[in-house]
């Protein structure tokens, strides 16, 4: 060999096109990959993601192989595994007697900081890429936001559209209006069929990972089995020509529906596929927007699930590296509570929280509405501590990593930024999950009771919250009408909330 190059492919970066494998030869190259005990435990993920992603992983590297890539894979117990992403790359590094290492930037700023320090301990140098799998730069997402008084989703995804031409016509976006959101709050009928996500049997790297699993990360959350979610690009892309036949044309109308053992919907399923690299998120769009042009899904669907990826997505990830290191020590509502245990286990009497981390044990999935309006609105409602809220989003879904998980969680579902993009905490009571829910018609509370011991505790957390975060809040003018209402109650009613809300919280431990 010439002069050998290492390429370190992350667990998140398994894709066939990343931006470290484009200038480098084949015959050059030893491409790494590791399972290591550091990335597996930071936080205690979820079971069924380590497994997953393990397993996708492997099925990758045998895909590189089959590429004509020399792959260096160190397996979770392999003899002299060190535990460490770092610790691995100088092995392989004296291991191969290497000139150069590459890499894709790593999507979370902890690794960022501790490759940019493991820089001088090598005998050569490493380089990091831009993960050129997004569509906004760090540089774009920096211009687009200087000068800019408030960092709204809604003008970033309408230059995404303007940027990838997605649902335009012309310099006009399809259909007249660049947003459908209005449409897609329709509550789901309890008899409407509803897709499931396709199931995969696993095979033997996948059984191996699983008995892996089993054994290493007795002690993390969530259920192993049954193991479904696909781990190969083809099973990645069978997931998705479901959804697209069978889900997106529901996409946009059900989109915040949620019903009692219902954990799919009309949801995509597909963010675990898209966020370690097995699906490309302008690939899907793309034929999201084909969908639409043949007359297989209605426009607020299609502008839906395009404004999701393009949009959110795209957009969480600027806010990310735009406000790190900072941001994740952000407490603008100074809350300061523990998580509730229940959240590990799912025992409360309050059905919609029993449903949505119920399924989040068992699938290591939950749909956004879920995220944001029960779990998320819940911690906030009760006060607890950003970065306890933020651990346990990050270990419990097979689609959490860093840069996505934390602004959707600190910014846009606990106000915790103080509003950096979000103009007002997503704060709901009961009434909200009943009008979009079947939750509360079998809960143990009574979701119209509004104070007392069976009322739906939501009803007066949701009074508390407003009225302890009053100093906060009362300025925000889109919540200034809640708190007028607020201040005209007798003060015998708010103390009724208060009280109420006092005794349940007084019950959580
Ligand atoms: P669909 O509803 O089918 O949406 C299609 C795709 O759009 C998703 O696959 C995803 O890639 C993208 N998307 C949708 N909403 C968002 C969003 N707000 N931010 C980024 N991408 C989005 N998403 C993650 O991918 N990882 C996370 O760790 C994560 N943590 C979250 C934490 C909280 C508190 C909240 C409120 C949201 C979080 N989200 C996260 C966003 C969203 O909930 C998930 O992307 C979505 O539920 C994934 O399921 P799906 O593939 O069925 O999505
Ligand atoms: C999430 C994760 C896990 C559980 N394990 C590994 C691993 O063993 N090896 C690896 O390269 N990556 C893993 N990852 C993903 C990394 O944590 C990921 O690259 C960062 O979260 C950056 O987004």
């Amino acid at each position: 060999m010439a002069s050998t190059n290492l390429v370190v492919v992350l667990g998140d970066q398994l894709s066939m096109s990343l931006s470290s494998l484009k200038d480098v030869e084949r015959a050059d190259t030893v491409v790494l990959m590791a399972e290591v005990a550091a990335e597996a435990s930071y936080v205690k993920h979820h079971k069924k993601k380590i497994a997953f992603l393990f397993s996708a992983m492997r099925h990758h590297a045998q895909a590189l192989e089959a590429d004509g890539w020399r792959v260096d894979y160190i397996e979770y117990g392999a003899s002299g595994n060190s535990g460490t992403l770092c610790s691995e790359i100088a092995r392989a590094a004296k291991r191969w007697n290497v000139d150069r290492v590459f890499m894709t930037e790593p999507g979370e700023w902890r690794l960022k900081q501790e490759f940019e320090a493991l820089k001088p301990d090598l005998a050569c140098p490493l380089e990091m890429l831009p993960d050129d799998r997004f569509l906004c730069s760090h540089a774009e997402f920096w211009q687009w936001s200087k000068g800019r008084k408030q960092l709204r989703m809604e003008y970033f995804y309408r230059d995404m559209r303007r940027k990838t031409g997605l649902l335009m016509d012309g310099d006009q976006p399809e259909g007249g209006q660049w947003n459908y959101d209005q449409e897609n709050r329709k509550p789901a009928a309890d008899d409407l069929f509803m897709p499931n996500p396709p199931q995969f049997e696993p095979d033997s790297i996948t059984k191996e990972v699983l008995a892996l699993c089993e054994k290493e990360f007795a002690d993390h959350v969530g259920e192993l089995f049954p193991f479904w979610l696909g781990t190969t690009r083809e099973q990645a892309e069978q997931a998705a020509d479901y959804f697209f036949e069978q889900a997106l044309p529901f996409y946009g109308d059900y989109q915040d529906a949620m019903l009692v053992g219902q954990p799919f919907l009309y949801h995509s399923v597909l963010s675990p596929y898209i966020n370690c690299g097995l699906l490309d998120p302008l690939q899907l769009c793309r034929r999201a927007e084909e969908a639409y042009k043949k007359g297989r899904a209605p426009l607020n669907a299609v502008e839906g699930f395009i404004r999701q990826i393009i949009g959110w997505r795209e957009f969480i990830r600027g806010i990310y590296w735009l406000k790190m290191p900072e941001y994740i020590e952000l407490n603008a509502l100074d809350a300061q509570r523990d998580l509730p245990a229940f959240y590990w286990t799912a025992d409360t009497q309050m059905l919609c929280l029993k449903e949505a981390i119920g399924q989040t044990l068992q699938h290591a999935y939950a749909h956004h509405i879920q995220r944001l309006m029960l779990t998320g609105n819940f911690a906030m409602l009760v006060g607890v501590a950003p970065k306890q809220i933020h651990e346990w989003y990050l270990a419990v879904y097979a689609d959490a990593y860093e840069w996505v998980e934390l602004p959707n969680t600190l910014g846009m579902s606990q106000f915790a930024d103080g509003g950096i993009f979000a103009s007002k905490p997503y704060a709901a009571s009961g009434n909200y999950v009943a009008k979009m829910s079947n939750y509360c018609d079998s809960c143990t509370y009574n979701v119209k009771k509004k104070t007392g011991p069976d009322a739906c505790p939501m009803n007066a957390l949701y009074w508390h919250f407003l009225s302890r975060n009053e100093k906060h809040l009362a300025k925000n003018p889109r919540i200034a009408q809640i708190y007028s209402t607020w201040n005209r109650m007798s003060d015998a009613k708010r103390k009724e909330y208060i009280d109420s809300a006092d005794a349940f919280l007084q019950t959580l431990t």
